[in-house]
């Protein structure tokens, strides 16, 4: 199914008295309001091709209806929502999940929702049927040679995939690690995980990155090969220029702070991207700023500070992504809450008054710097965020008129009730 603009403009035209009425209250107070809305009608966030059905636990999955079965199917989700909040031009592959058959097909047919094709992933964190090797005990970083080889040859099918769908980026994340002490050398798995990658990254076109995600535990709980950032920095600078670290908001050990991280990878020129999720515990993949707002809000402060004179949209050449799992809400909902909040959370960034934080600072005004940071947290701007989307064509209330046009009812009409998941 796709939206008719007819229905977007209906849904607009009832709500635009409100809308106007917060935003001329929020934008008295906001000299600048009309430069923050042209930044964020420019803010793009990719949508991970694995996020558009139900997610799960290791202890289960609750099925969902209409949900999309296909990477063609997949496509028209990620249309569904660029075309409900316009923020939501790109959509990531997960290699082997979604193999795109014909390339030309699916890049066209992407192109008429009006999405490109960001980072492809690789996955050699899962056996597939007729693997000649197995990755219990890791991949890039196994003691086997053998096993070492088919993994880079996978991450290199991965980066053809990507060629043929116009992607720039290709995103390493690996489950390698141990879960008892003893079982591997830390200096070995990494010099094998460095050799690996190196012979990934020879085969990099020329304007093309290589992303090196980091997660603290899980699925292995002792130790993992790729643990940190301080890793993810260390073989990224090993790599060379194409190479930088991706920012998993959920992949570090709890109350990491995880904007100083990112203000640090800016700083040397190796911050590659973010996944954006949010947890209270771990890698809960929970909707982004659903837990923890203020520091989502704390990131993109750093981001602006860092690169504001160059804009933080995708010319910026970072990845952003949302990497979540939907258990409980429609993946859809979930992915129109989380796209909301992040671009609450830049827009709030865009208001801090830099000049003012920066006197504070230098006078160490403890309370006048976090009055600075608070006030610009705590200002409302969905209404700025929605004027956004308003100029762009998109809808005021993207979650509203989901619900209005029953989105879900009707790809369930289309798809059939039965979970693609589970089968349930
Ligand atoms: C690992 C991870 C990684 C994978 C995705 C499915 O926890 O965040 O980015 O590619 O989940
Ligand atoms: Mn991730
Ligand atoms: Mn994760």
């Amino acid at each position: 199914m796709k939206l008719d603009k007819q229905s977007i403009e209906q849904h607009n035209q009832g709500l635009t008295a409100k809308h106007q009425r917060a935003l001329a209250f929020v934008s008295d107070d906001i000299p600048q309001v009309e430069d923050i809305i042209a930044k964020l009608e420019k803010f793009q966030i990719a949508i991970p091709s694995w996020a558009l059905g139900t997610g799960g636990t290791r202890f289960g999955r609750f099925t969902g209806k209409g949900e999309p079965g296909s990477l063609e199917q997949k496509i028209e989700d990620v249309g569904l929502l660029h075309a409900l909040n316009k923020s939501s031009g790109a959509i990531s592959l997960h290699i082997p999940w979604d193999i795109p058959e014909d390339a030309n097909k699916i890049k066209e047919l992407a192109a008429s929702h009006g999405l490109v094709f960001d980072a492809v992933n690789s996955n050699t964190f899962q056996d597939q049927p007729g693997q000649a090797y197995s990755y219990k005990f890791g991949s890039l970083h196994h003691v086997d040679p053998k096993v070492r080889k088919q993994a880079v040859d996978h991450n290199i099918d991965v980066i053809n995939h990507g060629i043929a769908l116009g992607s720039k980026a290709l995103t390493v994340w690996l489950a390698d690690g141990s879960s008892f002490p003893g079982q591997l050398n830390f200096r070995e798995a990494f010099q094998n995980t460095l050799e690996s990658l190196k012979e990934i990254y020879a085969h990099l076109p020329e304007d093309w990155k290589l992303f090196v995600e980091y997660k603290a535990f899980e699925p292995f709980f002792y130790s993992t090969t790729i643990g940190d950032w301080g890793q993810s920095l260390l073989l990224a600078s090993k790599l060379g220029s194409k190479a930088y670290t991706l920012v998993d908001l959920g992949h570090h050990l709890p109350n990491a702070n995880i904007e100083q991280i990112v203000s640090l990878l800016l700083m040397e020129g190796k911050l590659g991207g973010f996944h954006f999720n949010d947890s209270k515990y771990a890698d809960d993949d929970l909707t982004a700023g659903s837990i923890k707002p203020y520091q989502l809000f704390l990131i993109f402060n750093e981001l602006v500070d860092g690169m504001d004179a160059r804009g933080i949209d995708h010319s910026s050449g970072l990845g952003w992504m949302i990497d979540a799992s939907h258990n409980l809400k429609d993946p859809l909902v979930d992915l129109l809450q989380s796209v909301e909040a992040i671009k609450i959370a830049y827009a709030q960034a865009l208001l801090v008054d830099r000049v003012a934080l920066k006197q504070a600072q230098q006078a160490n005004d403890v309370v006048r710097a976090q009055e600075i940071l608070q006030h610009a947290f705590r200002t409302d701007v969905r209404s700025i965020v929605a004027e956004a989307r308003l100029r762009q064509g998109a809808a005021l209330n993207p979650v509203a008129l989901f619900n209005e046009l029953d989105v879900r009812g009707k790809l369930i009409a289309e798809r059939g009730s039965q979970s693609v998941a589970t089968g349930l």
